[in-house]
């Protein structure tokens, strides 16, 4: 084999010209394809899935592992020091290898994203339940059981690259279906509505929510004065901001987030008939959210709570899935539901129209290498296809351009489309082919008219609906159509249940205690107050500030459904961990471990044994265990002894492990909201904690039976006890 052509090995290093040296062969589309001119063998994926996905990306995969190192332009070197003069240097000047070298390192890395920098991506596949020819074109969507290979990036907003994952945040859900008609990209969060409604506010919002310009603190979160002051101004990000704060900016995984399009869009068949729509991606996982306290503590224990939850979960072959569906509108009724649908702020309530489903997405291979996939995946508003068309939705049409502008600045220039994880699985007119056409324009014809222009009945072209018409005078101002942004904020809260509201005013209690400034306080007192009265008198006790009278214009007692997310069981445990808090000084404690695991593999639960130190059977440590590594916690038979405060085996003296660790892990899973038990004798370490074994979520039994396995497996699924959070109204 001739050695890689890339000098030090790594995808990574490649620039977006470099990356997208042809490697296609064979013919597409009429073209003929250079052949690979390089050495690169495919390699293995390492999960089970095989996909289209996979197949057609892995012509650029590396496969480094018998190469040489070879300069830029492949000429193998032998070793790892620098040219010198004598033994001691100085290093010449001469020395191109060093220098290419450390060139390659200065510039291997792209700015990250201004926004939704920190995420985690990975493959799968759309299959279609149906031919939806009947309301769009879209020819992924063309035939039932067609399937589309995909890629997913999940992100949070706010913080850098290196931030914590469960930092609280509304969380990016952005989707690449590679069809067989280009790439189209539905790039959605997991919160239908946003803050603004025009395009134009989003470098205020994204200043005031980011550190203060001053000292840059703090990272990753909204708690202090320039966000408020912002959301005070700005009211219209209040609905956005209640979902945040009312658990779905906490998730308990990737995988427990549904995700929205927010904007409405349109469908277009082939003759031209147009409806608009409203994207909803439904987790079949359910949708699941950490509590604040608990998503403080996982910050610190494992800042990569959820990026590692997804790539565990492919992983062990785990795969998640989403259904698609859309809420369809006809054109005409776009004001007819009491708002704008032009306005992204607001919901359209299921029971007014209710979600039609259209295919499944499943994600089922994890990323070979994070930079050249992960990082460099591009996605965009304006990635398009056949059959799908924008709205006016003013926030929407800026977004159009501000992917491909920001783009051009983090790779330099427009050929990252070429990137490997970038390239329609169609052909493209690219930069990096040898084009043997002399006639470099269309029309044209010197070359046969190729490349021809795509329409509808040659070609295939994709297209604006033709019956899309705009009027009216310029003018620089807010639509009278979206002027109302507090009803459905009002809407949100009337819809949760009382511990979501409760954590909803916890949040806005924690948050506006960051602030500073009293004007800023104020003003926000007085925007939620047009909400309302009991939720900002709530707030404004908390933070000193004299609760307002009412201001009612607003105010309303409509409530609709499935916009919380705790309450309702989860659909699959799958992936979930039990701990089980055992003692190496009685074995039978640490094979009840094992029978467990067994009991609860079917449901793909796994049961982690946590002991004073390694040893057969036992898989974690306490010193390095605490609540936020399982999804329940059960303390075995055997183990009471580490619970009782008198007991010399719970004291730091003589044990390996921090004083109190085990009752913290059993204390903590409860407080934390999440199933906890105790078998046999270890009954009295419920006692000796606190823990009423009445409780519902605390599960006590003589042995592991079916009982005890079933109320376990329905604690999981129940996913948070609610009754476990005090309520202060
Ligand atoms: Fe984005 N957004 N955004 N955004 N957005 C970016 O593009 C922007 C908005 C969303 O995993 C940036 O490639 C503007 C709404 C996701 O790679 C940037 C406006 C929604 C991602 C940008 C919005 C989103 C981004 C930064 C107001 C949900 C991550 C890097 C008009 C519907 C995609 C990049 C990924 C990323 C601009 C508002 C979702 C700067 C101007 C609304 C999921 O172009």
């Amino acid at each position: 084999m001739r050695p890689t052509q890339f000098l030090f090995g790594a995808a990574s290093l490649l620039t977006a010209a470099e990356a997208a040296c042809p490697m296609l062969t064979g013919e597409l589309n009429g073209r003929e394809i250079v052949d690979n001119p390089h050495d690169i063998q495919a390699r293995q994926s390492s999960s089970s899935a095989t996909s289209e996905t996979e197949d057609f990306l892995s012509q650029f995969y590396l496969n480094d592992n018998n190469s040489f190192l070879t300069t830029d332009v492949g000429g193998p070197i032998p070793d790892q020091n620098s040219l010198k003069a004598g033994n001691r240097g100085p290093t010449l000047l001469e020395d191109f290898i060093f220098r290419q070298k450390i060139q390659h390192f200065d510039h291997e890395r792209v700015p990250e994203r201004a926004v939704h920098a920190r995420g985690a991506g990975a493959h799968g596949v759309f299959t279609s339940y149906a031919d939806w020819s009947n309301i769009t074109a879209a020819s992924f969507l063309g035939a039932a059981g067609k399937e589309t290979p995909m890629f997913v990036r999940f992100s949070t907003v706010a913080g850098s690259r290196g931030s914590a994952d469960t930092a609280r945040d509304v969380h990016g859900f952005a989707t690449r279906f590679y069809t067989d008609e280009g790439n189209y990209d539905i790039v959605g969060n997991n919160i239908p509505v946003f803050f603004i409604q025009d395009a134009i506010l989003f470098p205020d919002l994204i200043h005031a929510v980011k550190p203060n310009p001053t000292n840059e603190i703090p990272q990753a979160a909204t708690a202090h004065d320039t966000a408020y002051d912002f959301f005070s101004q700005q009211p219209s990000s209040l609905h956005t901001l209640f979902w945040a704060m009312a658990g779905h900016g906490i998730p308990r995984s990737f995988r427990h987030v549904d995700g929205f399009g927010v904007h409405t869009y349109r469908f277009v068949t082939a003759d031209g008939a147009s409806k608009l729509v409203k994207f909803h991606w439904t987790s079949q996982q359910g949708r699941a959210s950490l509590v604040w306290e608990e998503a403080q503590a996982t910050a610190g224990k494992n800042a990569d709570y959820l990026r590692q939850d997804l790539y565990d979960s492919i992983e062990s072959g785990y795969f998640p899935e989403w259904e698609l569906g859309v809420q369809i509108i006809n054109e005409a009724d776009q004001l007819k539901y009491g708002f704008d649908l032009l306005d992204p702020t607001k919901i359209l309530p299921v029971e007014d129209v209710p979600i039609t489903p259209l295919g499944k997405m499943q994600l089922n291979r994890n990323p070979l290498n994070y930079f050249a996939e992960t990082e460099q995946v591009m996605f965009q508003p304006g990635h398009i296809v056949r059959g799908i068309d924008f709205t006016e939705d003013p926030l929407l049409q800026g977004r159009i351009f501000s992917y491909l502008d920001t783009q051009l600045n983090r790779n330099g220039g427009p050929n990252f489309e070429q990137i490997p994880i970038n390239r329609p699985r169609v052909l493209s007119i690219g930069q990096m082919f040898i084009p043997l056409n002399p006639a470099a324009y269309s029309p044209n014809t010197l070359n046969s008219g190729s490349p021809k222009q795509a329409n509808q009945t040659q070609g295939k072209g994709f297209f604006t609906d033709p019956k899309r018409t705009v009027n009216g005078g310029l003018s620089r101002a807010t639509s009278p159509t979206f002027a109302d942004v507090w009803s459905q904020a009002g809407l949100f809260f009337n819809s949760l249940n009382p511990t979501e509201q409760q954590f909803l005013i916890n949040g806005l209690r924690f948050e506006l205690a960051h602030v500073n400034s009293d004007i800023v306080k104020n003003n926000f007192i007085i925007q939620i107050n047009r909400v309302n009265n009991t939720l900002a008198s709530r707030i404004a006790e908390a933070i000193g500030i004299t609760p307002p009278h009412p201001d009612p214009t607003f105010y309303h007692h409509r409530r609709t459904t499935n916009v919380g997310t705790f309450g309702t069981p989860l659909k699959k445990i799958d992936g979930h961990s039990v701990g089980i808090l055992a003692t190496v000084n009685d074995n039978s404690s640490i094979t009840a471990g094992q029978t467990l695991g067994q009991k609860l593999a079917a449901s793909n639960v796994s049961v982690v044994v946590v002991a004073e130190r390694l040893a057969d059977g036992v898989s974690a440590t306490y010193s390095q265990s605490d609540a936020t590594s399982f999804d329940a916690v059960i303390v075995a038979s055997g183990a009471d002894v580490l619970f009782n405060k008198n007991s010399t085996a719970n004291t730091v003296t003589t044990t390996l492990y921090p004083a109190g660790r085990p009752s913290e892990i059993l204390v903590d899973a409860f407080r934390f909201g999440k199933p906890v038990g105790a078998l046999g004798s270890s009954n009295t370490a419920l006692e000796d904690v606190g823990i009423d074994p009445h409780r519902s979520g605390v599960f006590t039994s003589g042995t592991i039976d079916d009982n005890f396995v079933n109320d376990l497996k329905n604690g999981l699924l129940t996913f948070k006890f609610l009754d476990r959070f005090a309520l202060d109204h």
